[in-house]
C-alpha cells in the first residue's frame, strides 16, 4: 500500500473512531490504539507535508497560533431568542402563535448554556467554524472548532451545508480546569459558559484543544425537512452530535410538563442548561408566524429561576476592606450552583447573620442572586447540629488584632488601625484597579508581593518603585520585561484625570460617580481641599454623609501630606471635562441587563456618561431606560412590570449615533 492510501485509511479509521466515541458515546477502539494510529499519521504528515489535508484528524491537536480572529459575515443572520421568565409568558407566546397558526405544535430542546457556533461544510469537508458575534458578523474560529472531538471533520456524504449549534464545556471539564487554574494562581472562570467562551477565543488552538469543549447542533440551514424534530434526526444521521433530550409537545401544557421534568433533571446533567427552547415544530409555519428585528416569533426560551442548592457551612471568616470595613464570609462545602462551583459567599455584616439565624455547622441554602452573585438564603433548621456553637461577631481585627469599632447606627465594624496590613494592601489594590487609577500591570498579586517585599507601603511608593529597578527585576516571577512594562504603565498613569485619583484615594462613600461629580464642580484638587461642608453637600446627588467624609479626609494632615507628595511626583491634579454632547441619554438614569454583543459593560457605561447620562446597577421607579442585551436577568422583568422604557442593543446603538 502506498503512503497516500495509508494516509486515507488512517483518516477514515480515526474519524470513524472519533464519531463513535464523541458523537455516539459508543467507543469502537481503545484509547491507546487511537493514539498509536494518530502518531503514525502525524509522522507520515510531518515527513510528507503534501499529504496533510484540512480534514485530517491531526488538526484536532491544534497548532497554528493566530494573531487575531478574522471577521466572518453570516449569509443568514444567526438569530437570538426572546426570553420567557414565567408560565404566563409562555401562554402569551402560545396565544400569539395560535392566533396566526392554530395547528402549530411544539418541539422543546434543552437550552444549552454555551455559545452559538456556525459550522460550514463544502463537499463534505469542514471549511469554517464561526461564532455568532452580533448575529451578522462573527469571528472565524475554525482552528479551535476542529479541536472539538465531536465536530465531524468530514461528512459521510460529500454534502455542502451549514449547521448551527451551541459549543459548551461539560461540568466535569469546567471543575478540572478551574482546579488547574487555581493551582497556577490564574483567575477562575465564573461558570461553564464563560469557560467555553474563553476557550473558543484562544488564539492558540493547542490551548483550545486541551479544554475538552463539546457541541450540540440544533439547526441545519440546508435541509428540506418538514419539522424541527425531523431536522434533529436528519442531523444525527449525518454524523452530528444532537442533544437527545428533545420532546415533541402537542400543546403548551405538555411543554410546561416537560419544563418541570427537565428542571428536576437539570442538576444531574453533565452540562449546564439555563432554560428550555420552545420552537414551533412545523417549519412551513415559521414564515407565517414571522420574526422581529432580533428574534424569531416562532421560538422562545423559557429561563429557569435561579437554582437553589444546600450545603454545609464549615466556617465564617472575615475580610478587612480598604476602608477597614470588616466583611464576614461564609465558607461552605463546594457546590455547583447555576453553572459554577462556589465555596464562599458574603454574609454582609453582623445583623445579616443574626437576622438569618446562621451558625457554623448549619446546612444552608445557597442561590445566585440575579444568576451571578452567590448568596446564603437561609439555614435548614431541622438539620442544625444539637451541639452547634451560636454565632458571635469577632471583636478584634483578624489581621492586626486592633479593637474593632462599630459606629452608632452603622451596620459595619471597622478596623481603624492605619498600619493594618490587609487594609493597606486592599487600599493599594483599589488605587491601581481599573475603575480608579487603572495601572493595569499592577494587579492584586503583584501589589501583595511588592508589599511583602517592602517596596510598596503607600500610594506614593508606587511612583517611587523606579528607584528599586535592580531589586525588583530580581524578585521571583518578575523580570526585566514585566518591570519595564510596570514602570511605563505607572509613568503613563500620572496623566490620569483627577476623578480617577480622587476615587483611588479610597475616601469612604466616595465612589467613581461621586468623585466625578466633585471634580466636575471643583476642577482641581486645591479647590476640593478648600471646599466647605455646606458647599459640597449642596451638589445634587452628593448629600451630607459624603460631604462630611470628604471634609474630614482633607482636614487630616496626613492626607494633605499625601496629596503634596503626589503633586511633587507629578500626578495630574486637574479635571479635564470631556465635551458632553447632548443626546437621548443626557440626564437619563439607565440600567443595562444581559450582555451586549457589540461592547462590554464598562464601554457602554463610558458612552452613556459621555452624554451626561448615568448607568446604575438596579432598576427602580427613578430608572428612565433599561437596555436589554442577550440573556437578560430579572431586571428586564422588573422593568416591564414598572413600565420603564426598554430598548434592545440595536436601538441603543442607533440612539448613541444620533
Ligand atoms: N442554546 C440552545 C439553543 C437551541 C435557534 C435557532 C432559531 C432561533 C434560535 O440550546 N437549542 N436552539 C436555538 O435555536 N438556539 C439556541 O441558543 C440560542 C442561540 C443564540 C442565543 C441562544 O443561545
Amino acid at each position: 500500500m502506498d503512503l497516500l492510501e495509508r494516509v486515507n485509511e488512517l483518516k477514515e479509521i480515526l474519524n470513524k473512531a472519533s464519531e463513535a466515541y464523541y458523537v455516539n458515546d459508543k467507543p469502537i477502539m481503545e484509547d491507546y490504539e487511537y493514539d498509536r494510529l494518530m502518531d503514525e499519521l502525524i509522522k507520515i504528515e510531518e515527513a510528507n507535508p503534501e499529504l496533510k489535508t484540512i480534514d485530517s484528524p491531526t488538526c484536532r491537536i491544534g497548532g497554528e497560533v493566530l494573531s487575531k480572529f478574522e471577521k466572518v459575515t453570516h449569509k443568514v443572520k444567526m438569530a437570538s431568542l426572546a426570553d420567557a421568565f414565567s408560565y404566563e409568558e409562555l401562554k402569551e407566546f402560545d396565544n400569539r402563535v395560535k392566533s396566526v397558526a392554530p395547528t402549530a405544535t411544539y418541539l422543546c430542546e434543552l437550552k444549552i448554556d454555551g455559545l452559538s457556533v456556525s459550522l460550514k461544510y463544502e463537499n463534505g469537508i469542514l471549511v469554517q467554524g464561526a461564532t455568532r458575534g452580533n448575529g451578522t458578523v462573527g469571528e472565524n474560529i475554525t482552528n479551535n472548532v476542529k479541536t472539538i472531538k465531536s465536530v465531524p471533520l468530514r461528512l459521510k456524504n460529500n454534502e455542502t451545508l451549514e449547521v448551527r449549534g451551541e459549543i459548551f464545556m461539560p461540568k466535569k471539564s469546567f471543575i478540572a480546569l478551574n482546579l488547574e487554574r487555581e493551582e497556577n494562581e490564574e483567575e477562575l472562570f465564573a461558570n461553564c459558559r464563560n469557560a467555553a467562551a474563553g476557550s473558543v477565543r484562544q488564539l492558540d488552538s493547542k490551548i483550545a484543544a486541551k479544554r475538552n469543549l463539546d457541541v450540540f447542533l440544533y439547526y441545519n440551514l440546508d435541509d428540506n425537512v418538514k419539522t424541527q424534530e425531523d431536522a434533529l434526526i436528519s442531523m444525527k444521521n449525518k454524523g452530528f452530535k444532537v442533544n437527545p433530550l428533545y420532546k415533541h409537545c402537542k400543546d403548551i401544557n405538555e411543554v410546561i410538563s416537560y419544563i418541570e421534568k427537565m428542571g428536576e433533571e437539570r442538576p444531574n446533567l453533565e452540562y449546564d442548561i439555563d432554560g428550555i427552547v420552545i420552537k414551533v415544530n412545523e417549519i412551513e409555519l415559521h414564515d407565517i408566524i414571522g420574526e422581529t428585528i432580533k428574534y424569531p416569533k416562532w421560538a422562545i426560551a423559557y429561563k429557569f429561576p435561579p437554582e437553589e442548592v444546600s450545603t454545609e457551612l464549615l466556617d465564617i471568616t472575615y475580610q478587612v476592606g480598604r476602608t477597614g470595613v470588616i466583611t464576614p464570609v461564609a465558607n461552605f462545602k463546594p457546590v455547583f450552583v447555576a453553572g459554577s462551583l462556589i465555596s464562599k459567599a458574603t454574609l454582609h455584616n453582623e445583623d445579616y447573620i443574626h437576622q438569618k439565624d446562621i451558625h457554623v455547622g448549619d446546612t444552608v441554602i445557597i442561590h445566585k442572586a440575579g444568576d451571578v452573585i452567590p448568596e446564603v438564603v437561609a439555614p435548614i433548621l431541622d438539620k442544625r447540629p444539637k451541639d452547634f456553637v451560636p454565632f458571635k461577631m469577632i471583636t478584634n481585627c483578624p489581621c492586626c488584632g486592633s479593637e474593632l469599632v462599630r459606629a452608632d447606627g452603622e451596620a459595619d465594624y471597622y478596623c481603624l488601625n492605619k498600619e493594618c496590613p490587609e487594609k493597606i494592601v486592599n487600599g493599594l489594590i483599589h488605587f491601581a484597579s481599573k475603575p480608579a487609577y487603572n495601572i493595569d500591570s499592577l494587579g492584586d498579586k503583584l501589589v501583595l508581593q511588592l508589599y511583602e517585599a517592602g517596596y510598596l507601603k503607600s500610594i506614593p511608593d508606587i511612583f517611587n518603585l523606579n528607584q528599586y529597578y535592580n531589586e525588583l527585576i530580581a524578585l521571583p516571577g518578575l523580570g526585566q520585561k514585566s518591570i519595564d512594562n510596570l514602570l511605563i504603565a505607572i509613568e503613563n498613569s500620572k496623566k490620569n484625570n483627577l476623578d480617577q485619583l480622587l476615587f483611588g484615594l479610597g475616601i469612604r462613600h466616595c465612589g467613581a460617580k461621586v468623585s466625578k461629580l466633585i471634580c466636575k464642580k471643583y476642577r482641581n484638587i486645591d479647590n476640593i481641599i478648600n471646599a466647605t461642608y455646606d458647599d459640597i453637600s449642596m451638589i445634587p446627588d452628593i448629600g451630607e454623609v459624603i460631604a462630611k467624609e470628604i471634609v474630614d479626609y482633607f482636614n487630616n494632615p496626613d492626607n494633605l501630606k499625601l496629596i503634596e507628595d503626589l503633586k511633587n511626583l507629578g500626578l495630574n491634579m486637574e479635571f479635564e471635562m470631556g465635551e458632553i454632547k447632548e443626546n437621548f441619554f443626557t440626564n437619563k438614569k439607565c440600567v443595562l441587563t444581559g450582555t451586549l454583543a457589540s461592547m462590554g459593560r464598562s464601554d457602554a457605561k463610558k458612552l452613556i456618561e459621555s452624554f451626561g447620562g448615568a448607568l446604575s446597577e438596579s432598576v427602580s421607579k427613578k430608572t428612565d431606560i433599561v437596555i436589554v442585551g442577550e440573556n437578560p436577568g430579572s431586571k428586564y422583568d422588573k422593568a416591564k412590570s414598572l413600565g420603564i422604557y426598554i430598548m434592545n442593543e440595536e436601538e441603543f446603538l442607533n440612539k448613541i449615533k444620533e
